[in-house]
């Protein structure tokens, strides 16, 4: 492949405008739609409408150069790049209808030689799906286009470097496709690109969430057993990793993200009867939240009887996981939610270094909630918390191994 080709994405999210500015700024002319206007007009403007490092200087570079160009309109081009969400239904299952509608979008455009290539983590089949979907309505570009999946694994926060160095699982629906896509990778990618077929790429990206979505589960199930055996699972840890071939993760107050919450899901509602383990993983892991939420309020009872007085309570952190901004699927904030529901007049402070303000929860400084509170619970291990002086004269409650 050479630069003179012209990318459509069809997506301009999370991993859809960092990628669509990394290739635009390997001198490849870019076409990138959303059915966002305002996000649309943000990116003309050479803006970005979400937070990622580094982001902001690569996609303006890109606009300014006139590479990259935005537009709620996908354009014709010589390769598409579907990068939507697939989010699941109430009931857990996935729903395509995004990848669906992206498609139908592109067909009117194909022609010979294109290369069609889906990211949004998708169920098992559906590059075939949508191969059917594509010739079903245009039977005369069969076997003379090339079409694959090829997940995409960054670490929101890292994208940038990331997108660039990560190794890509590519897999086509035939092996021409696989060879196009992996030319088409190579112009941009500096990490190794594995070849497989398309089935076995949009499964490897559901395990690699699937697998630590487990062995998170598995960390979760061991702070039960011990808090009931009086064990510090921290320790516990620590000592059973010191094995050569052991390597437990850490338990918390359960899972969250768009990701590692949700992918296990595809294998389960495509597989009941086999994904038994990667089932019940999803339960353990949304099990603890609720454990939590529990053991805050028995222990708000203990001290209510022990002290005759109604503790105040600090909720220390909100975001899904240290060190960041994003609330969203984050099992700190049902915790916290929880705790409001539990509540009569009890003072509650609630702790969020990485947010100025929430609309629900009116948020207090970490050090003067904590100074403040009578029990003191750390949800989400943000380095701000590891700068406290732990004191013995408050009751502490510790779901993510800060006092450890
Ligand atoms: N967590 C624990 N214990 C641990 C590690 C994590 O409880 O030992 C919790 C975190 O607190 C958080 C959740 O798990 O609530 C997920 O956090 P994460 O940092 O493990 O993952 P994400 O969701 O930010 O990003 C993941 C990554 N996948 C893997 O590491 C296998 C990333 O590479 C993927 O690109 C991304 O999902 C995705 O888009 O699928």
């Amino acid at each position: 492949m050479n630069n003179s080709i012209v990318v459509s994405t069809i997506g301009l999210g999370y991993i859809g405008l960092p990628t669509s500015a990394l290739i635009a700024n390997h001198g490849i002319r870019v076409f990138g739609m959303d059915i966002n206007e305002e996000v649309v007009n943000i990116i003309n403007r050479g803006d970005i409408h979400i937070v990622e490092p580094e982001l902001k200087d690569i996609v303006k570079n890109a606009v300014e150069k006139g590479f990259f160009k935005a537009s709620t309109k996908v354009k014709e081009a010589d390769c598409y790049l579907i990068v939507v969400p697939t989010p699941f239904k109430g009931n857990h299952e996935p729903d395509i209808s995004f990848v669906e509608a992206a498609t139908l979008n592109v067909i009117p455009l194909l022609k010979e030689n294109d290369l069609f290539i889906i990211e949004s983590t998708s169920p098992v089949g559906t590059t075939e799906k949508m191969r059917d979907l594509i010739f079903s309505k245009r039977p005369e570009l069969k076997d003379k286009i090339f079409i694959a999946y090829c997940p995409e694994r960054v670490l929101p926060g890292n994208v940038m470097y990331e997108l660039v160095n990560n190794d890509r699982v590519i897999g086509g629906v035939d092996e021409k496709s696989t060879q196009k896509a992996a030319g088409f990778y190579s112009m941009f990618v500096k990490g190794e690109l594995h070849k497989t077929n398309a089935r076995t790429a949009e499964m490897c990206k559901l395990t690699e969430n699937a697998s630590r979505d487990v062995q998170i589960a598995f960390a979760n199930e061991l702070s039960l057993i011990c808090d009931k055996a009086c064990i510090n699972v921290w320790e516990l840890i620590n000592l059973a990793n010191k094995h050569p071939r052991v390597n437990i993760l850490q338990p918390g107050c359960g899972v969250g993200g768009h990701c590692i919450a949700v992918d296990p899901y595809f294998i389960v509602s495509d597989y009941p009867r086999e994904s038994q383990l990667i089932g019940k993983a999803r339960e353990t892991n949304n099990y603890k939240s609720f454990w939590v939420a529990e053991k805050i309020h028995s222990t708000k009872m203990e001290y209510q009887l022990k002290y005759g007085k109604t503790p105040s309570i600090a909720i220390m952190g909100l975001a899904f996981k240290p060190n960041i901004d994003d609330l969203r699927e984050s099992p700190a904030k049902y915790i916290a939610q929880k705790v409001i529901q539990n509540a009569n007049d009890d003072i509650i402070y609630f702790v969020e270094p990485n947010i100025k303000e929430h609309q629900i929860f009116k948020l207090t400084p970490y050090q003067e909630a904590y100074d403040k509170a009578d029990i003191v619970v750390f949800l989400v291990a943000h380095n701000e918390f590891k700068t406290l002086e732990v004191k013995g004269d408050k009751v502490i409650l510790d779901f993510c191994g800060i006092t450890k």
